[in-house]
């Protein structure tokens, strides 16, 4: 019989999109309908790399674009053996942003191409589906002021999506749009079913690299 390995699910979005929720709401509705299921996110904020990480974004450190970009990138190749070990136990993996948000957050800087930003990810394990929450900028300014945070600015927040339209074209990869401005309940059944079905027709294939 052929073995079957977890689905690797990648949640996306800007703003308050709501990616952590609909990330615990789908793994609770995985493991309740018999499927198991864990969530990661990223950037990863116990290891090593992240202290480094968190410091940034919390405006505490000044660090050179370049080199704060390889450092999220780094922050997601520690977990590569975790992520793999996972799968190949047959639990699906549910991850709130990925190489998408290092590549969408770094190349609206200045002089950074969104080619240079995808290098240092290319080959991370391959998401078999990719989840982008949609909100217009509207939409999530009513759900409340940005945070402190490093990022959390209007202006990076309208350009932050355009980068994000444009990893969704051309590639090989299977991105859904989903309209995020709807309510918990609504975007967590939809995201229910797409994942559903990505677990249902992944299972049996091969893990792929990403960007390669
Ligand atoms: P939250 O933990 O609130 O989602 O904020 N970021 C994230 C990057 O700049 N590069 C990356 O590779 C990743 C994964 C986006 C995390 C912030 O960190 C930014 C928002
Ligand atoms: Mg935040």
């Amino acid at each position: 019989m052929a073995s079957y390995r977890g689905t690797l699910i990648v949640l996306e979005g800007v703003g308050r999109a709501g990616n952590t929720t609909q990330g615990h709401w789908l793994v609770t509705a995985l493991c309740s309908s018999g499927h198991r299921a864990k969530m990661l996110r990223f950037p990863e904020r116990s290891t090593e790399t992240s202290k480094l990480l968190n410091s940034y974004l919390e405006k505490k450190t000044e660090l050179e674009d370049h080199s704060v970009h390889l450092f999220f990138s780094a922050n997601r190749w520690e977990q590569v053996p975790l992520i793999k070990a996972k799968l190949n136990q047959g639990v699906n993996l549910v991850l709130n942003r990925y190489a998408f948000s290092g590549v969408a957050f770094t190349s609206v800087k200045e002089n950074i191409s969104l080619n240079w930003c995808k290098q240092s990810d290319v080959g991370l394990p391959k998401p078999d589906l990719i989840l982008f929450l949609q909100l217009q900028l509207l939409d999530a300014a009513a759900r409340g002021e940005f945070g402190l945070e490093r990022y959390e600015t209007g202006t990076l927040q309208e350009q932050v999506p355009l980068c994000f339209q444009q990893l969704m074209k051309g590639e090989n990869l299977n991105w859904k749009v989903v309209d995020g401005s709807r309510s918990i309940e609504d975007v967590h059944e939809e995201v229910r079913v797409l994942s559903k079905d990505a677990i249902h027709s992944d299972a049996q294939s091969p893990l792929e690299e990403l960007w390669k």
